[in-house]
């Protein structure tokens, strides 16, 4: 009898009762089927299901934790470097082709070791407020390794508020690392409960996806990422949060601390460091006293020759030394930061440190406030968590490493917020010279960094992305993917376009094709023979060289003829250096230090004359990959003839 009455009530009702079945569904997928969202108390763990051994009954979190003591005497204590013994570096060459660091010196040092406070004095004093945005740490990994895993978790547990830090969320990549998949859960378990959460990636997301992902699945007010090889220093957190307390709509970078690949010795600012001596007269650098830091005017652009000659003009009696930059001794990359640099950008779309322009140095209040940078490296940044996913999180169609940097840099300045680094937040880093995992994406053939770049060119750069396309000839036509909801960002938000953001952000950025009498290839019409960088590595001083035209598909001959008669490149101006015409050679020479050496004129019979010396470039007698020549000018002399690609009109 009842089961008749209900079986009509629902057969009446079909109609309503299915409406009502597919609300249920709705509203449960919008709770869970949302993107990858996944929270560790809903959801069963991605991974194997857990064990939880009898030994475990102690639950930690906020409160409870407490810093390990201190490992007296160990190696590696104060950031120090450490070595290896005879038999621990028998075959360490090995380790460092896998792993692009050196493992083993990792390995022996204390997982919660001490290091030496790089920061400003002034930074040791600053108080802040008690109440500041709460931040989630999110750490993605692929392929790294326990000891710097753990010990950049270990440095921001103990080196982080209590009450500030929300949480540490590790974003395991699809590590192929045995010990980074069950033994992880449980040591973290055992020791930091439920202030560090692991999440397992359902698929390889590749670092930008990975990031959104731990972004998203973070409850703090502010999110901030770090590379999982890095050091956070002390007082690192607080200026970061109370800065994004001050403007939610400013994404903030610590400075980037070196530590070392191969003796994992933490280095502070380049800039910050004098040379002392020990009892047992050996030499060592020492993080610069107070005393001489406080007293400086400014914080001097690391550069030889010029300004070394300028001091010694003022002063005689003094013995220079440039600051000496770091060449890492495995790949001999340039790891100076300090906080004497801010982030600038190639054409070809890499990142690249540059001095702090003057405009910014000069508008700031104090030594230690935050202060504007055009762009990002990219691992260390902090940003109010609604505000990251307002202005559109990151791209999720970048595959696997490169570009989100940029993007995320032109999109925040021109969409409204700023971009800023910290001086009084430090955290160190370990620069490696390769990567321990696959740069394989499923598109693009495989050229991640090409292709996102692409699609960062493409949304942001207008126009001027015929530069990116400049240097990389070969992508011309090829599939971006779809970039429609990343410029439906950059309407919705009414953005800038980013003619402004050269503008008003970065002035100082060289743009090849502006401002400028002539652009392109140099052709000496005779020869055939163009002016050519020979695509040596142009971040310091290299020849002017010549190689035969390539009909201006080679980014290695594009130059410029500035309004300000420098012959130069994106940062490098030719300059000749030498006495007279037999031994003067002309290199190419970062631009804010060539000084009136960079004058040229191109006259209207075609020559190029270097205006001090009143010399001609001349590639008589020359052939590919030599270096130009200055020689007296000669009317009419074929060899001295030039033609740039294109004149401007204006
Ligand atoms: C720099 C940034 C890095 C990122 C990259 C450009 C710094 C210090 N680091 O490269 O954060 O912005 O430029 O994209 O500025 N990882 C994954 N999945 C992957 C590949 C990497 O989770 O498929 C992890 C990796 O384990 C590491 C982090 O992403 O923890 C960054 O990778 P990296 O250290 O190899 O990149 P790096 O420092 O060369
Ligand atoms: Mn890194």
């Amino acid at each position: 009898m009842l089961t008749s009455h209900l079986y009509w009530f629902l057969y009446r009702r079909r109609h309503k009762f299915l409406i009502f079945l597919i609300i249920i569904f709705c509203i449960l997928f919008f709770f869970y089927g949302n993107d990858y969202k996944v929270s560790s108390e809903t959801k069963k763990p991605l991974d194997q299901p857990k064990i939880i051994s009898n030994k475990r009954k102690i639950r930690i979190n906020r409160e409870t934790y407490s810093t390990p003591e201190p490992c007296q005497g160990c190696p590696g204590e104060n950031g120090q470097g450490v070595q290896l013994t005879a038999e621990e570096s028998k075959n360490l060459d090995v380790v460092m082709k896998k792993e692009f660091f050196n493992l083993r010196a990792s390995d022996k040092i204390s997982l919660w070791r001490s290091l030496p406070d790089t920061r400003d004095q002034l930074c040791k004093s600053t108080e802040y407020p008690k109440d500041l945005p709460t931040a989630s740490v999110v750490i993605v990994f692929k392929n790294e390794r326990w000891s710097p895993v753990l010990r950049t978790v270990y440095s921001v547990l103990n080196r982080s508020p209590k009450h500030l830090l929300n949480e540490v969320i590790l974003v395991d990549d699809q590590s192929d690392i045995e010990e980074m998949g069950q033994r992880l859960d449980d040591y973290c378990e055992e020791h930091f409960g439920d202030l560090v959460r692991i999440l397992r990636a359902p698929t390889r997301l590749g670092l930008i996806k990975a990031k959104n992902y731990g972004a998203k699945n973070a409850t703090g007010d502010v999110v901030v990422f770090l590379d999982a090889h890095c050091e956070a220093n002390a007082g690192w957190l607080e200026p970061i949060v109370y800065r994004i307390q001050q403007k939610r709509t400013a994404i903030l970078c610590p400075i980037i601390d070196a530590i070392n690949s191969y003796a994992l010795s933490y280095h502070g600012g380049f800039s910050n460091i004098v040379g002392i001596f020990t009892w047992s007269l050996h030499f060592s650098w020492s993080h610069m006293f107070s005393r001489i830091y406080n007293t400086r005017k400014s914080s001097v652009d690391p550069f030889p020759l010029e300004p070394l000659l300028l001091r010694i003009k003022e002063k005689r009696s003094a013995i220079l030394c440039p600051g000496i930059d770091m060449i890492s001794d495995q790949n001999m990359a340039y790891g100076g930061t300090g906080d004497g640099s801010v982030g600038g950008f190639w054409w070809s779309l890499h990142f690249n440190w540059v001095p702090i322009p003057g405009r910014i140095r000069n508008a700031k209040k104090s030594r230690i406030d935050p202060y504007p940078s055009p762009t990002m490296a990219g691992g260390l940044l902090a940003a109010h968590r609604e505000y990251f996913f307002e202005i559109g999180g990151y791209d999720d169609d970048m595959e696997v490493w490169g570009g989100e940097n940029l993007e995320i840099s032109f999109r925040v300045w021109m969409c409204g917020g700023s971009l800023e680094f910290v001086p009084c937040s430090r955290v160190g880093h370990i620069f490696r010279p390769g990567h321990p995992y696959n740069m394989t994406g499923e598109k693009g053939k495989g050229d991640v960094h090409g292709r996102n770049s692409m699609r960062l060119a493409e949304v942001w750069m207008d126009d001027y992305k015929r530069f990116y396309y400049m240097h990389r000839h070969d992508l011309k036509g090829k599939d971006y993917g779809d970039v429609e909801s990343r410029r439906e960002i950059r309407k919705r938000l009414n953005c800038h376009s980013f003619k402004w953001y050269l503008d008003n952000v970065f002035p100082e950025k060289f743009i090849l094709d502006e401002n400028v009498h002539a652009y392109g290839e140099v052709r000496n019409p005779s020869s055939s023979l163009c002016l050519d960088t020979l695509g040596r590595d142009e971040k310091g001083s290299i020849s002017l060289s010549i190689f035969s035209c390539q009909n201006g598909v080679s980014a290695n001959q594009y130059f410029s003829l500035s309004k300000k008669d420098q012959l130069r490149r994106e940062d490098t101006c030719a300059v000749a250096l030498g006495q007279d015409s037999d031994t003067m050679t002309v290199s190419l020479s970062p631009c804010d230090y060539a000084g009136s050496n960079q004058k040229w004129v191109h006259e209207k019979r075609g020559s190029i004359v270097h205006y001090p010396s009143k010399l001609c470039l001349d590639v008589e007698g020359l052939s590919n990959n030599d270096q130009v020549k200055l020689r007296k000018c000669e009317p009419n002399k074929l060899s001295q003839k030039w033609l740039f690609e294109h004149y401007s009109t204006t």
